[in-house]
């Protein structure tokens, strides 16, 4: 049997960290795979995170399955964290999942069960995974333009004009915040006509959110998908905690089925729950329980959110060094969108040869279409960046 299996494409961005760690270059810097490092290059436990698991392990006294959809408390308290108050809680549907990979392949699946026939419009670029996991469920994909490499922000005139190809039933999906590769992001203007585009075709709208926190702080981050949750008749959103509780390994997500026909409630609920129990049944808990113990306690959660703002506001630092080092050595602002990007990436718009040589002349890794995790610099690895840089052509 094994033997008709073929050769599985690898991922790049996984790929890219192996080749990382065989490098013996003492200089090298690596600005490839989506991890928060600090300063010294640690992805450290987050103090609430540390804390709650003492908590969870002393207090702890089962480890009977919990539900198909997970922790209730977990549910409730990521509903409230994405969502806040824009919409009735008894209007969305929730489940956990492991990470927000099982959110976005959950929520693929259901749509598909719902219309087999619904196309996805994904953003060029989008996240490697998403593309994937759409193939193989045999999806089609439609690809509107996002990215403007001319300017290193948003290309939203080509957006619009492809978002016109929507028809009902179409999913659109969009990133919350933080986009991944690229790091540009729309404004509030921009997310209501992309809203009453969507509207007006009867599509649908699907919005990963993988890192709040880590752009323009909690609420602001969540401001776009509570607006699309609100707007419209109804969405799906997947949220990861990976990064913002820095749980990776722990695979803690949660897919949101927001309808404003609350009717529909029981039935969404109970399709996310029979998708959980075909592909995995109970989703993880460990991670669940320490993100709603820590949400759910004011002190954990004060802790948690304060050294989530000193994530954010260090990547920032970091944009701001490397955009003023790259004007002062290029002497010009082509630049300058460095700063003005949010999240851990950064899409520098140089080419394939280009990075190559970035790797090999220098040990910058970044992914092949120059995709940077800010996240991997520091105050001293900035202007070494800055000038491989400038050194390359770039
Ligand atoms: N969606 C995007 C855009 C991401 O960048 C990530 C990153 O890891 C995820 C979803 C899901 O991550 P995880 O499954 O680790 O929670
Ligand atoms: O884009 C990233 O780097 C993160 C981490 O298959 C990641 O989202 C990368 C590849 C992958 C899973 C997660």
């Amino acid at each position: 049997m094994f033997n008709a299996l073929k050769e599985q494409p690898a991922d790049k961005i996984l790929m890219l960290m192996e080749m990382f760690k065989a490098d013996d270059r003492p200089t090298k810097i690596d600005l490839g795979v989506g991890v928060y490092k600090n300063a010294e290059g640690v992805t450290p436990v987050m103090r609430a995170v540390k804390a709650a698991e003492k908590r969870i392990l002393e207090e702890q006294e089962t480890k009977a399955y919990t539900g198909l959809a997970g922790d209730p408390a977990y549910g409730d308290a990521m509903v409230s964290l994405v969502l806040g108050d824009a919409v009735a809680r008894s209007n969305v549907a929730a489940v956990a999942t492991p990470g927000g990979t099982g959110a976005v392949r959950q929520a693929f699946e259901l749509i598909r069960m719902a219309n087999p026939g619904a196309r996805v419009f994904v953003s060029d670029p989008t996240w490697p995974n998403h593309l994937s996991i759409l193939k193989y469920l045999g999806m089609e994909v439609v690809s509107y333009r996002y990215f403007d490499s001319e300017t290193g922000g948003v290309d939203f005139g080509g957006m619009m004009a492809d978002l016109k190809g929507l028809r009902a039933g179409d999913v659109v999906l969009l990133h919350g915040c933080c986009h991944n590769p690229t790091g540009a992001n729309l404004n509030m203007t921009e997310w209501k006509a992309v809203i009453a585009a969507m509207t007006a075709a009867g599509a649908v709208p699907m919005i990963d959110i993988a890192y709040q926190g880590f752009g323009d702080g909690l609420e602001a981050d969540a401001a776009a998908v509570r607006l699309v949750a609100a707007s419209v008749p109804e969405c799906l959103i997947a949220a990861s905690c990976s990064k913002n509780f820095g749980i990776y390994r722990e695979r803690t997500g949660l897919l949101m089925a927001v309808a404003q026909d609350s009717g529909l409630h029981a039935v969404t609920q109970g399709n996310l729950a029979f998708l959980n129990r075909q592909n995995y049944s109970f989703p993880p808990d460990h991670g669940a329980r320490v993100v709603s113990t820590i949400l759910t306690d004011d002190g954990l959660r004060a802790d948690w959110m304060a050294e989530l703002e000193d994530v954010r506001l260090s990547m920032l630092g970091l944009r701001e060094q490397l955009a003023a080092e790259l004007q002062r050595l290029s002497g010009s602002d082509r630049f300058a969108f460095l700063a003005q990007h949010r999240g851990m990436f950064s899409r520098l718009g140089c080419s394939g040869e280009q990075v190559e040589a970035l790797r090999r002349d220098h040990g910058i890794y970044m992914v092949g279409d120059s995709r940077m995790n800010i996240a991997g610099l520091n105050k001293t690895t900035v202007p070494i960046l800055a000038k491989a840089i400038i050194d390359s052509g770039i």
